[in-house]
């Protein structure tokens, strides 16, 4: 069977990946020494031995903790550098990372520390690798949207490093409406915007996510197939799905890769990607997520695969120009 080396070996874009999901525990322990940060884990594995989540939650609990290394601009780099070794294995060609400030900004770690370490790893990427790499700030949704506000207008001597904006976190009970205001500014400065919703939240989520915040992307909205007028304007507006199938299945929104409503979501005509989210916690990177996905799926052959990556091309944010040579 050759779809598997298919898989691995086409050319790929991710635009679902938070950096700071790909810190592996070997890395936290490494820069937790090198900072003089004291860990709740006497090691490497004791760590990983607690990745068994049962909800978004209790993986947010976990990542916020690793996330608790990152002090120096040195050790923001040194991620997001171990994150490209990982994508250009995976021959993944283009990546938009998100990046959480306010998880940084809030221990003391000053706006410009962070922006610059990922900064100069997306620089050397494309350098070195012929990766092209950009940033996507995202809010988080279970602070303030005077917290987010705050956090804009402090990255914005940085705004050239970022093209745009997204929210993450804890869904439920932080509905996207929350947050009306500060994608507004957001709007009006010129940035991308994408949400995550429909992840563990409903699909009226996914609404407000596109009349309230107008959204160009949705992250995960993989419960928008409960509402199927829904999924009749997500396709017609060539809305495109980031969705992330081994993160579905750690976190518990799908039983098992078999289970993943991924093929409803092709066949009804949606712009659905394959991504890794948090690859250090959810068991794989990109060629991982598509491997066992198509393991898990035996209706899937090379048409699949080719529409998967020709759809992550189409829902990138490269210029249009640049988009024409890929797809
Ligand atoms: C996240 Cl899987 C997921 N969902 C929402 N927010 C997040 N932040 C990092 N991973
Ligand atoms: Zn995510």
């Amino acid at each position: 069977d050759r779809l598997p080396a298919l898989l691995r070996a086409m050319p790929k874009a991710e635009l679902h990946i938070h950096i700071e999901g790909s810190l592996e525990p070997e890395l936290i322990f490494k820069l937790a020494e090198r900072n003089g940060v004291k860990l709740a884990y006497p090691s490497v594995e004791a760590l990983r031995a607690a990745y068994a989540f049962t909800d978004l939650q209790s993986f947010l609990d976990i990542y916020y903790a690793g996330a608790s290394v990152l002090l120096k601009e040195q050790d923001f780099f040194d991620m997001a550098w171990a994150y490209f070794e990982k994508a250009a294995a995976d021959n993944v060609v283009h990546a938009e990372l998100f990046f959480d400030p306010q998880t940084h900004t809030e221990r003391g770690v000053p706006m410009g520390t962070v922006i610059r370490g990922l900064e100069h790893a997306c620089r050397r990427a494309h350098a070195e690798m012929g990766i092209s790499a950009s940033l996507i700030l995202c809010f988080l949704r279970h602070l303030s949207e005077d917290a987010a506000m705050a956090t804009l207008e402090e990255a914005l001597p940085y705004r050239q490093h970022f093209i745009g904006v997204g929210l993450d976190s804890s869904e439920r009970g932080h509905p996207p409406e929350k947050f009306a205001r500060v994608f507004a500014r957001c709007r009006e400065l010129g940035l991308r915007i994408v949400a995550h919703a429909g992840e563990e939240g409903p699909p009226e989520y996914i609404r407000s996510a596109l009349d309230v915040l107008k959204v160009e992307r949705i992250d995960h909205g993989v419960r928008c197939v409960e509402d199927p007028a829904l999924v009749r304007r997500l396709a017609a507006e060539r809305m495109p799905l980031t969705v992330c199938p081994l993160s579905n299945v750690k976190l518990c929104v799908f039983k098992t890769l078999a289970d993943h409503n991924l093929p409803a979501l092709l066949k009804a005509g949606l712009v659905a990607t394959i991504n890794s989210d948090d690859p250090a916690y959810f068991g794989g990177y990109m060629n991982d997520n598509f491997v066992q996905t198509f393991a898990a799926l035996p209706q899937w052959g090379a048409r699949e695969a080719w529409q998967l990556a020709h759809n992550s091309f189409e829902a990138s944010f490269v210029p249009e120009a640049a988009k024409q040579a890929w797809v």
